[in-house]
């Protein structure tokens, strides 16, 4: 879907349109000797007409990268790797480890009786619990028990390890961090911390069952930090607040039944740099094709069906994964007449709206879809 109208070309007045000459070409080489450049020779790359990602779109199929992963744990233990993680690499990325734009994410995967040390970086994450039982993580003194679907933030700054108990079962979720954008701003700091674990301090779950309190907050209760004090969103609760706003209102077109995790104190995004939002399509729903500024990875977390990103079908199922890059089109559709889909996205809108990069569009073709 090129733009080929007027303003989209490059021969047009006011945009850099220069030819190279043996004596340009010289000057070039002079500049360039020392450290500089010509602007007319980049400007048109550097000042795009328009966003233009070079991350592509990809699923991540769970049925191929599961048993990979589970493999990992016969080759490495989490005390040589650190974190026992497969990553997404983007194949149009091959400058950072990105799944998509500035977004890291990887699966990682404990057994029962494994612990991965404490440690703090300057980078935020988050994880999305895929499967298994008994798996825990401890964040700043703050344990939390992790059950499928479940939504668990690690600000940054804060310290945090994970384990599985003794009687749980291996345990797989997906890490997303906001990594590639820290190293971007050259600012990321690690630290291990000194005793490789963190005591717990607090009664378990108690962010949660303080602050997940729909309406209320708790009396007297203060919170300046820069992120949520709910560092865990179950996913009993977050379906049925899906489920309850579907029953009231109208679908988006574009976005099905959308809600995004939010700040309770503030009702902002849960941390500075990384936002989430989980959306419902109900049955046999199919959602026009829009795009917008910012990198978006889902999970599916119910159901199966398909979406289509910048004129690519990507058929999925749950635990799939899959990203759109920024400005491209995307719809989504459910494959069920009988039961809805539930998708969750992480994405780095928090960025994009503090910088006021938001932008949106509907495409107005084909009754709002994309030909395939
Ligand atoms: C990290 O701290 C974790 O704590 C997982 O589980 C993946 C990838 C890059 C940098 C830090 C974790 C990570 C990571």
């Amino acid at each position: 879907m090129a733009q080929t109208d007027e303003n989209h070309r490059e021969d047009v007045a006011g945009r850099a349109n220069v030819e190279d000459t043996p004596e340009l070409l010289a000057y070039y080489d002079e500049l360039d000797g020392h450290h500089t450049g010509a602007l007319w020779t980049v400007a048109n790359k550097i000042e795009p007409w328009e966003p233009k990602s070079t991350s592509v779109p990809v699923l991540w199929r769970y049925a191929d990268l599961r048993e990979k992963v589970l493999r990992s744990v016969d080759l490495v233990t989490p005390e040589k790797a650190g974190r026992r993680v497969i990553y997404f690499n983007n194949p149009g990325r091959t400058d950072v480890s990105a799944a998509v734009g500035w977004i890291y994410a990887g699966l990682q995967v404990m057994h029962p009786g494994e612990k991965a040390t404490a440690h703090r970086h300057s980078a935020s994450a988050i994880r999305f619990i895929m499967e298994g039982s008994g798996a825990y993580t401890v964040v700043d003194g703050h344990k939390m028990t992790l059950g499928q679907n479940d939504f668990v933030l690690t600000p940054n700054g804060t310290w945090h390890e994970h384990a599985v108990e003794e009687n749980g079962t291996p345990c797989i979720w997906q890490d997303g961090l906001d990594i590639p954008f820290v190293n971007a701003m050259e600012a990321n700091f690690f630290e291990v911390h000194p005793d490789l674990s963190e005591p717990v301090a607090f009664a378990v779950d108690d962010m949660t069952k303080t602050w997940g309190n729909a309406g209320l907050t708790p009396g007297g209760g203060a919170w300046d930090k820069g992120y949520s004090p709910m560092f865990k969103y179950e996913w009993d609760r977050t379906y049925e607040a899906l489920n309850a706003y579907a029953s009231v209102s109208d679908p988006s077109p574009f976005d099905g039944t959308l809600m995004e995790y939010v700040n309770p104190t503030t009702n902002g995004p849960v941390m500075k740099t990384l936002g989430a939002s989980m959306q419902r399509l109900a049955p046999s729903e199919r959602t026009k094709a829009h795009r917008h500024t910012g990198s978006y990875l889902y999970q599916v977390a119910k159901g199966s069906g398909h979406s289509v990103i910048n004129g690519q079908r990507f058929d999925w199922t749950e635990r799939d994964i899959f990203c759109v890059p920024s400005w491209a089109w995307h719809e989504h559709a459910n494959a069920s007449a009988s039961d809805d889909a539930v998708l969750f996205c992480l994405n780095d809108l928090p960025v994009i709206r503090a910088l006021g990069l938001y932008r949106e569009e509907a495409l107005g073709e084909n009754g709002g879809h994309q030909p395939t």
